[in-house]
């Protein structure tokens, strides 16, 4: 079971340094249907704020043509404010499309997204899309019945979300569904490292390791940081962003994308870095000197 791990694209085809985005995702796109990937998760901010006809042409191109080579899942972020951005899963591809817009459990069955959770599947995926404070207390809303009282609004978000991943364990349990797992969220985890001027999202809620690990699943893949990287001993990956966009990301790290595996029946896993060679972007300072005479 090969996973194809991607996030934060951020189309936006006014950006002056747009078509390197664009190229990036056709050689990341090519990527996938050379490693045969199994499945290609999107996790979150697809798009930017605000975006434009042509944005929205080009990201289900781009959607599509992933969608050609394997199943894809997409996790909305705080970016991802579309409110048809589901539509995606009405289209024509070889495999289909999900968009996952609320946490819930999906899995992979013969190369086919099935909501629920049978006794047995390929793999079985939780997603958290973006937690963002007012759609949290929204989904404790539903789920409830009563508005969270407004005093201790952030405490009982705060653990709603620790219930949601605890749920994602129990549900699996119940089940008896022993393939492997996934957690797929657009999450800004305590003690990730940002980028340099990537603002910290006042508007949602932060969670910390031991909230996705209630989940316990093998692998948490997320997306909302932009500098690549693994917290939790492996087991928590950040995809980054594919390629320098801003200045602030003008580090010699990878950009690029993730590719997962599990192998030995889902007991194992390992995760390759691929470099997905973006142009880098230099900072160049320069000091000038008064001098006398
Ligand atoms: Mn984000």
């Amino acid at each position: 079971m090969k996973i194809l791990h991607t996030a934060d694209w951020h189309i936006n085809t006014r950006h002056k340094r747009w078509a390197s985005l664009d190229d990036s995702l056709d050689r990341m796109c090519r990527e996938a249907r050379d490693a045969r990937v199994d499945l290609v998760v999107v996790a979150g901010d697809v798009m930017e704020k605000g975006p434009s006809a042509a944005d929205w042409r080009v990201l289900t191109g781009h959607l599509t043509r992933f969608a050609d080579v394997a199943p894809t899942l997409v996790v909305s972020g705080n970016h991802d404010d579309w409110p048809w951005l589901d539509q995606v899963m009405g289209y024509e591809t070889s495999h289909m499309m999900h968009v996952s817009t609320e946490p819930e459990t999906i899995v992979l069955q013969d190369g086919q997204f099935k909501p629920g959770i049978p006794g047995e599947s390929d793999l079985v995926i939780h997603t958290m899309p973006w937690p963002g404070k007012a759609t949290v207390r929204e989904w404790y809303r539903r789920q409830t019945g009563h508005a969270v009282p407004e005093e201790e609004a952030d405490r009982i978000a705060r653990e709603f979300l620790l219930q949601i991943f605890q749920g994602f364990f129990a549900e699996r349990k119940q089940a008896g569904n022993r393939a492997p797992s996934i957690l797929v969220g657009h999450l800004e985890v305590s003690g990730a490292k940002m980028d340099n001027g990537q603002p910290s999202a006042a508007a949602g809620l932060t969670v910390g390791i031991e909230d996705l690990n209630a989940a316990e699943c093998p692998l948490n893949l997320l997306g909302h940081i932009h500098a690549q990287q693994d917290l939790n001993v492996a087991r928590t990956y950040y995809a980054g962003s594919p390629c320098r966009l801003s200045w602030g990301e003008a580090g010699a790290e990878t950009k690029g994308c993730l590719l997962h595996e599990f192998v030995n029946g889902g007991t194992d896993w390992g995760t390759k870095r691929m470099d997905i060679s973006s142009p880098r972007l230099w900072t160049m300072e320069a000091i000038y000197e008064e001098r006398d005479g």
